[in-house]
């Protein structure tokens, strides 16, 4: 049996989490076409016959601006630390820049010496053209040979979205984690505690309805958890907000609550509330409470 751990890293936005649920057959993390959803570290575990893999979704790396984004840059690197594989994402349908650069030698750094568990893969091929494909894939291992070459790392051509390509992947990586005792049982795919999960399929739906600067100010919490009874709060940044996620006549909150409860068990009575707490994005205190 082969076990180990395999950190999923990028840049937002490049698929990532979609990714994560792909290879794990299972949403054990919530996807957007906002950049930044992935506020936590998510792991998803695969189990094959040969292999439990502990896949680790991460927020993306960037440069940030606010103290959120400070703590999610942090939550990414400290993801890295000790891992057996890095994958790390990079997207087909843009060109190859300084932040997949630095997400590289991130990557790089984290698998030691001559890159012995790197992966690259470039995600969204179903987006791009094949030219556009194989220059990402050229790009990358270019610059992978000026931070000083890691000679067995592998490129591999994937989409989340269909799922082209991500079998050889998986592939790659049961091969590259050690020999070992399983981590977790069987039927386990995720070990995101219940409440975290609801609260992140709030803020999900939430997002999906989202426009403008409102994404980055949205957080959720479960606070209260009686089942069937999950009161959920939804904290964003200014009034004007309040009324956006709330809707005309509670009608955005009322879709969130019928969108999030198909995904939980028949039965779940959902509570959502909307709160203001001004700043919160730069306030130590408030990220603490949300754990991020
Ligand atoms: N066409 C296409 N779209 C994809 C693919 N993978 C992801 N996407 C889309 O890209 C967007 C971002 O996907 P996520 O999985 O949330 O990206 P992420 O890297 O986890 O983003 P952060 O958590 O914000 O860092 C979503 O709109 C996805 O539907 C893919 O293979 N093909
Ligand atoms: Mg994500």
């Amino acid at each position: 049996m082969r076990t180990g751990f395999a950190t999923v890293v990028g840049r937002p936005n490049v698929g990532k989490s979609s990714l994560v649920n792909r290879m794990v057959g299972t949403k054990v993390s919530i996807t957007s076409a906002r950049p930044n959803t992935t506020r936590h570290s998510v792991r998803g575990i695969i189990h094959r016959s040969d292999a439990q893999i502990v896949l680790v979704d991460t927020p993306g790396l960037h440069r940030p601006r606010t103290a959120l984004g400070e703590r999610l840059v942090g939550t990414a690197d400290a993801s890295l630390a000790d891992v057996d594989v890095a994958v790390a994402v990079l997207d087909a349908t843009a060109a190859i820049g300084p932040g997949d650069r630095m997400v590289l030698e991130r990557a790089l750094s984290s698998v030691g010496p001559a890159g012995a568990g790197l992966l690259v893969a470039v995600n969204k091929v179903d987006r791009a053209r094949s030219a556009e494909v194989l220059e990402r894939l050229v790009t990358a291992s270019a610059a992978i040979d000026e931070l000083g070459g890691a000679p067995s790392a592998e490129y591999f051509p994937v989409s989340a979205l269909t799922g082209e390509g991500v079998g050889p992947l998986v592939d790659e990586i049961a091969a590259r984690v050690p020999e070992g005792p399983a981590y977790y049982p069987e039927e386990m795919v995720t070990d995101t505690p219940e409440a975290l999960r609801v609260a992140e399929l709030v803020r999900e739906q939430l997002l999906r309805r989202a426009r403008d600067e409102l994404p980055h100010s949205i957080a959720c919490r479960v606070t209260e958890w009686d089942w069937p009874h999950i009161r959920c709060e939804i904290v964003v940044e200014r009034e004007s907000q309040k009324g956006i996620v709330i809707g005309r006549g509670g009608e955005v909150l009322k879709e969130v609550g019928i969108a999030v409860r198909t995904q939980l068990p028949p039965g779940a009575y959902l509570d959502l509330h909307v709160r203001v707490e001004k700043h919160w994005q730069q306030r130590p205190d408030a990220l603490d409470r949300f754990g991020y």
